[in-house]
């Protein structure tokens, strides 16, 4: 089936692109921790003239008329999100992960007010109160992150750090951490100092869903994802939350209005105009593909994809943050190593093995050149790939970093391997 045959007759420069992309993704190793591949179905919904609607408000109480059909899309997406997460109340409008968690800090807190969260560098998130980020310059982070030898949090360090610094919220998420976060734990400490409770589950919401995760729904106040990453849905965000605020008479006594209510608010008319629509008609798309029996083992999947190519490697004699995986991801822990994550980084890219260098628990290197290597198995997993598969993918990753002084000799074999190994799969949204 020839795709875009519209934009191919009048933008050839961007169906190029776009070829050159998909030809990329289709012949490499797509190991980012945060991608994975839309279906068809998702990518037609976000492609649909739903893109032109403009429907300021929420459905049945907008700025615009003509919205009987977008109302029904959105209600749509925000009962699937309820039902797939089990939550009270979703909104559905946030146009990425970052503006959810900034609507969060809108309907939660006031200016300058505390945050614990973990720094970018620990493996947290830009808007967990880093300091470049918005999150940081307009309220102060309280500092939290793995214990730089185990790699693993310390309950008893996080929940000292709770009780000095009493935070107003807790986010709970993070970007490179390899290991299960136990919600209760936090949600215990959180109780004891009247914080707010916020998980972000941008890079574990499959896992949840496929129960190999614990479930942050039933112990936090908002929970906040990606609909992209390896729920495989659109680039967009959403927020789940209760109805009320358990701390409505002690911080937000002049407020009329309900945890549900101020998070709307929040975001719109807080923070963002028109809803797009048509991501949310393929956020609904992505929810039902979510609710399927086949979604919840690929997250099972996913997970035994990591921990076998995590023993593969540590058979091999590699490191590992934290000692290996129990999630989507794990990093390549090179602080003994003469090259760095940056280098390993860059001659696994050039053998066709895409991922990022990341900083690794304990880490002596400067953030941009690190001495990890984050690696992921969403998108792999996506492409139908099992245990067995991770154990050429570690061959691949071992012969990579073994050779990396003379890399530029090796990666042409290299590379030519994993084209014909990627051939043989499905690719959602490429080859399905
Ligand atoms: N930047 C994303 C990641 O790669 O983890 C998170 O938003």
């Amino acid at each position: 089936m020839e795709r875009y045959p519209n934009l191919k007759e009048s933008d050839p420069e961007i169906y190029d692109l776009i070829q050159h992309e998909s030809e990329y993704e289709s012949t490499t190793l797509k190991m980012i921790a945060s991608e994975s591949y839309a279906s068809y179905s998702v990518l037609e919904a976000c492609g649909s003239m739903l893109t032109d609607k403009y429907a300021e408000g929420y459905p049945g109480s907008r700025y615009y008329e003509g919205n009987e059909f977008v109302d029904q899309v959105e209600n749509l997406a925000i009962e699937r999100a309820k039902l797939l997460f089990g939550a009270e109340h979703a909104n559905v409008q946030p146009y990425s992960g970052s503006p959810a968690n900034h609507a969060v800090y809108r309907a939660l807190l006031k200016t300058g007010d505390k945050v614990m969260g973990m720094p970018v560098p620990s493996g947290g998130h830009l808007t967990h109160g880093w300091r470049v980020n918005f999150s940081g310059i307009d309220y102060e982070q309280v500092p939290y992150g793995p214990n730089p030898v185990t790699g693993r949090f310390d309950m008893n360090v996080i929940r000292e750090t709770a009780k000095r610094e009493r935070p107003r919220m807790i986010w709970v998420g993070a970007t490179a951490y390899p290991h299960k976060i136990e919600y209760k734990d936090f949600a215990e400490i959180a109780n004891e100092i009247d914080a707010y409770l916020v998980a972000d589950i941008a890079h574990i919401n499959a896992l949840i869903i496929a129960g190999v995760h614990p479930d942050p729904v039933p112990c936090c106040d908002v929970v906040t994802s990606t609909s992209h990453k390896m729920l495989r849905g659109p680039r967009a965000g959403f927020l789940l939350s209760t109805v009320e605020d358990r701390f409505q008479a002690k911080y937000h006594l002049d407020s009329k209005f309900n945890l549900a209510k101020r998070l709307d608010r929040a975001v719109f008319p807080g923070l963002q105009g028109g809803p797009h629509l048509h991501i949310i008609a393929g956020m609904a798309v992505a929810f039902k593909e979510a609710l399927t029996d086949d979604f919840k083992n690929y997250g099972v999947q996913i997970v035994k994809n990591a921990k076998a190519l995590a023993d593969s490697l540590l058979g091999k004699g590699w490191r590992l943050a934290g000692g290996g995986t129990d999630t989507h991801l794990l990093i390549l822990d090179f602080r003994n190593e003469k090259f760095t994550g940056k280098d390993a980084a860059i001659a696994l890219a050039k053998s066709g093995i895409i991922a990022n260098f990341n900083m690794v628990p304990g880490d002596f290197r400067s953030p941009f050149i690190t001495s990890g290597v984050r690696l992921g198995t969403p998108s792999l997993t996506a492409m139908g790939m099992k245990e067995q598969d991770m154990e050429l993918v570690a061959n691949w990753i071992d012969r990579v970093c073994k050779n990396i002084n003379n890399i530029d000799q090796h990666t042409k074999n290299i590379r030519q391997e994993i084209s014909e190994f990627c051939s043989k799969f499905k690719i959602p949204g490429i080859r399905e």
